[in-house]
């Protein structure tokens, strides 16, 4: 028999070691020296023969040995006692040196040598080692790391699980200090049942160690320097974390509980609303040591949260206030997610974020994720919630390192949570705890969980807590006097009492209204830019480095915008240079810019080329980081194909850092509908529900140009439908100079009047010559919210039909061949949608006296659009002055045609109808006129 014949992973270990001893037999320890001297090559040989007996040596149990270790390394967690409620593990065969076709006996009579690592060390032979490794591998601690392709890492967890080096210290301060956080944890819950019997507060219990698990990862994250920790969790155990480590004071939770109406509606006025208490967030007041704590409030939509906090964590780790790219240390920032084991598996929102982790644009370092696993998805049970072996399955396909921990064992719990805190230091990589408990009670505490789980239930009734069995082990140990635990719960529960007698509700609760800002703000922002100012950066912009060769093409564009300052009143601005001119100033206003989006460095319609790349070279140049009068950082990234977690992600990019702009471009505006959570749950409800302030830019191509259902509409129904309370801002601009002047409005209200702000953007229209500005327009200009009919004003009285519309189809309307002939008509630009511009668009009726109707026009059918939004707007503005039309497509399930000859010919019939005076319908269309 040779060895070769062997296909087991540790057959080359083996060899290795075997060859070692060749060159120099004291290379290897002295058992392993005295097996190998039996074993030459000739001896190989022979055992070809006749195998083992000969030689006294059976390389088929050394190779069985160091399979099995291998086995264990690999699939041990799977005979892990991981549940609290006593179920079995699943195990595997390859675990029993059976299956290696080994026996105890060979074990002791073989070295330890070859089951390696830290236990060979202090073994006397493989079957102490072997021993050893079950109880590192298969005890209270599932180690799942060999999906971890990066041989470094996948060795430095191999030594850190073996070493023990992260086991945490069991003097007694510590052992203490765990059990005092047991005790407040736990006696926190009874407490709060006992006080609010029935009412929902998504208990922790089952679950109890997470809570010092997070201190041991803050702890380790502050003494390796991080300023900032933001944790991303949903209901579960949401307010024992708030209470205990972010300190959220126990009447302000309690004061929540009681619930003081008149707190509340005192602050309607601002179009504050407020939220459930498990769902809002904090930050720690003062740093804890040298550390920020935040936890964002977040919505019931499960796992949505998480892009939010992570871009939260990568803001706070980015320096932003130098000219060039943004400077991202992830040694500062760290973001923790609590997830649950059936939300972490079924929400796509999961996936999508994991997938941000590594990439350059989005790292935030390293995540620690930890899955408060209580084995119920509200009724549902794994079978039914998750088609791989364990909640965190997920994660392996991203080689993230597991751990999955009995929650029931503190000291395999801290052991996760320093080794998870070293491994991203070490790394700056995500890990995953898998913390693996139950659910003390029901879904909330309004449920009765023995309806669908009557035997689970059974046994958790019976359980004792993990705080009891601590103490237990401790008192039986000797490490703490039998009376400390029940003293500490009387502590506990003594400062609770006190907290509750003390309270005084009404004005304990703080509502986190946010301040309004004074009418008008928006209106008086100053945003030209002198015309020498604007000459020099477009110069700046358009130097060319030396041995930079651009690609012939838009050597060529580039050489035209050289050009678009010699005639100060010439319509030299494209939508591209206005956005360039826009940021520039931006930047040399010292705001930096975060931009984002699918594709956007050259720009889906390649109109923008942020990024040039060498034409010989490949390396790229970035004029916005490289102009010298930027005194701010530009930072712009091709995000992954993903809108949901990047629409959260610059969501809580935003929150976090809000002096910076940060805009997220869409591919084409229809897809912002794979973020709607994202726009529901926080951007354009976040001031309402938690106070919060975001100024978010959207940029979402928009028009009908005949592409089909889905790319010609941004859907501006949806903002519209969620508009209220002044929460964002909408715009439709028809001219370049309109977005120059938007995006600097936009960046000169980060701090005096925030909101988010969508705008809808031209495709085909980015390079059409109406469009275009003068470069004095942006000098003397400013944001209209509403546009005149010029030519209309010109001709004056003669007016009697005043059509609005809203972007791209003023275009149609312009270039159309009736607009000459049509003198009757003036049509008159909205650009600004959300806040509706009431007091200019009176102002724009009213100098059109003789007029006998006011028509709304739009591409878009009339469920959608702006109509419905529009409509009674519109009609308590014309009052009784003349009758309000609508010109549109009829309503439709689907935003557009699919044929471009189609919506050419229903593009042509809603043309004519502005123009026609009487509005007949001559012949069935899906262009709708009608009096309203
Ligand atoms: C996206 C989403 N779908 C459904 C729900 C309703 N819901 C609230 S909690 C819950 C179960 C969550 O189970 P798990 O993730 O295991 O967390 P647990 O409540 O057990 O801690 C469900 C279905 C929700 N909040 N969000």
């Amino acid at each position: 028999m040779r060895l070769d014949e062997f296909s087991g992973v540790n057959a080359g270990y083996v060899l290795e070691l075997y060859e070692r001893y060749q060159q120099n037999p004291h290379s290897v320890d002295p058992q392993t020296r005295k097996m190998f001297e039996s074993w030459t090559p000739a001896a190989e040989e022979t055992a070809e023969r006749a195998p083992t007996q000969q030689t006294g040596f059976d390389v088929h149990k050394i190779v069985g040995v160091a399979n099995l270790a291998e086995c264990i390394r690999r699939y041990g967690h799977l005979a892990a006692r991981l549940d609290p409620l006593g179920s079995e593990p699943v195990g595997d065969p390859s675990l029993s040196p059976a299956a290696h076709r080994i026996t105890d006996a060979d074990l002791k009579a073989l070295p330890a040598s070859l089951v390696g690592g830290p236990v060979a060390e202090s073994s006397a032979n493989a079957y102490e080692a072997i021993e050893k490794l079950c109880r590192i591998y298969c005890s209270t601690t599932g180690f799942d790391y060999a999906h971890i392709f990066v041989p470094e890492e996948r060795e430095w967890l191999r030594h850190a699980a073996e070493s023990g080096r992260f086991l945490p210290p069991m003097d007694r301060p510590s052992v203490e200090a765990v059990l005092d956080r047991l005790t407040r944890v736990e006696v926190f819950e009874r407490f709060l049942h006992r006080t609010f019997p029935g009412k929902t507060r998504f208990s922790i219990e089952g679950l109890d160690m997470l809570v010092p698990v997070l201190d041991e990862i803050i702890c380790g994250a502050a003494e390796h320097g991080a300023r900032h920790a933001v944790l991303g969790m949903a209901h579960r155990g949401r307010l024992n974390v708030l209470a205990h480590i972010l300190h959220k004071p126990y009447t302000d939770i309690l004061a929540e509980f009681k619930d003081p109406v008149a707190a509340r509606s005192l602050r309607t006025d601002l179009g504050w609303m407020g939220d459930v208490k498990y769902h809002s967030g904090a930050r720690t007041a003062a740093p804890r040591g040298q550390m920020y704590i935040t936890m964002p409030p977040n919505p019931s939509h499960l796992e949505a949260v998480d892009p939010v906090a992570v871009g939260m964590a990568r803001a706070a780790g980015t320096s932003a206030n130098r000219r060039g790219a943004a400077q991202f240390d992830g040694g500062i920032t760290v973001p923790i997610l609590i997830h649950g084991d059936a939300a972490f598996s079924g929400q796509g929102i999961v996936a999508e974020t994991l997938n941000l982790s590594r990439l350059p644009g989005y790292s935030a370092g390293g995540t620690i994720h930890i899955i408060a696993n209580n084995q119920l998805g509200f009724t549902a049970t794994p079978q039914e919630s998750y088609s791989t072996s364990y909640a965190s399955g997920l994660a392996r396909g991203f080689k993230i390192p597991i751990v999955h921990v009995n929650a029931d064992d503190p000291v395999a719990c801290l052991e996760a949570a320093r080794l998870a805190w070293e491994y991203r230091v070490r790394f700056g990589l995500d890990f995953l705890i898998d913390l693996v408990g139950y659910r003390r009670y029901g879904h909330n505490e309004g449920d009765e969980p023995s309806f669908t789980q009557p035997m689970m239930y059974q046994t958790i009734g019976a359980l004792a807590t993990v705080r009891e069995r601590w103490a237990r082990t401790l008192v039986d140990k000797g490490s703490i006097p039998a009376e400390l635990p029940e003293a500490l719960v009387r502590k506990h529960f003594d400062q609770l009492e006190a907290a509750y007698a003390s309270l005084k509700p009404e004005q304990e609760y703080v509502p986190p209204a946010p301040a309004t800002p004074p009418a008008g703000t928006a209106a008086k922002i100053a945003t030209g830019v002198a015309l020498d100012r604007l000459r020099e950066i477009n110069d700046a912009l358009l130097a060319r480095p030396d041995g930079f060769t651009f690609h012939r093409k838009l050597g060529r564009g580039m050489e035209r915008r050289r050009a678009v300052f010699a005639n100060p009143d010439g319509r030299s601005i494209d939508w591209a240079a206005a956005e360039e001119l826009a940021l520039a100033t931006i930047l040399a206003d010292g705001v930096p810019i975060r931009l984002t989006g699918e594709d956007v460095e050259r720009g889906t319609f390649s109109h923008r080329h942020a990024v040039f790349h060498d034409a010989v070279s490949g390396t790229q140049l970035i004029p916005l980081q490289e102009f010298p009068q930027a005194r701010a950082a530009f930072e712009i990234h091709n995000s992954p194909l993903s809108e949901n977690a990047t629409v959260g992600f610059e969501f809580g990019y935003n929150v976090q850092e809000p002096k910076r702009l940060v805009i997220w471009e869409a591919q084409y505006g229809d897809f912002i509908n794979g973020a709607q959570v994202m726009l529901d749950q926080f951007v354009t409800s976040a001031r309402a529900k938690w106070g919060l302030t975001p100024s978010l830019v959207f940029l979402l191509p928009h028009g009908y140009e005949g592409q089909g259902p889905e790319h010609s509409s941004a859907r501006p129904e949806r903002f519209l439908d969620a508009a209220a309370d002044i929460n964002l801002r909408l715009v439709n601009c028809t001219t370049a100079a309109q977005y120059f002047h938007v995006l600097r409005r936009q960046a000169a209200l980060l701090e005096r009047d925030p909101l988010p702000l969508f705008v809808l953007t031209p495709k085909s229209l980015l390079r059409h010559p109406s469009v275009a500005s003068t470069p004095r327009e942006l000098e003397q200009g400013r944001f209209l919210s509403v546009i005149d009919d010029e030519d209309a004003r010109v001709r004056g009285n003669g007016i009697d039909r005043v059509v609005l519309c809203s972007g791209k189809v003023y275009v149609d309307l312009i270039t159309s061949d009736r607009r000459g002939t049509a003198r009757n008509v003036a049509i008159c630009r909205v650009e600004q949608l959300y806040p509706f511009p009431k007091i200019a668009l009176n102002e724009v009726l009213g100098r059109y006296p003789s007029v006998r109707d006011v028509v709304w026009l739009q591409e878009e059918p009339e469920n959608m659009g702006a109509w419905q939004f529009m409509q009674p707007l519109l009609e308590e503005l014309i009052g009784d002055r003349c009758p309000l039309r609508y010109i549109g497509r009829a309503r439709s399930a689907s935003p557009s045609e699919g044929s471009a000859a189609w919506h050419q010919a229903n593009q042509r019939k809603l043309i004519q109808q502005a123009f026609d005076i009487d509005g007949t319908e001559t012949e069935p269309s899906m262009v709708l006129s009608k009096e309203v």
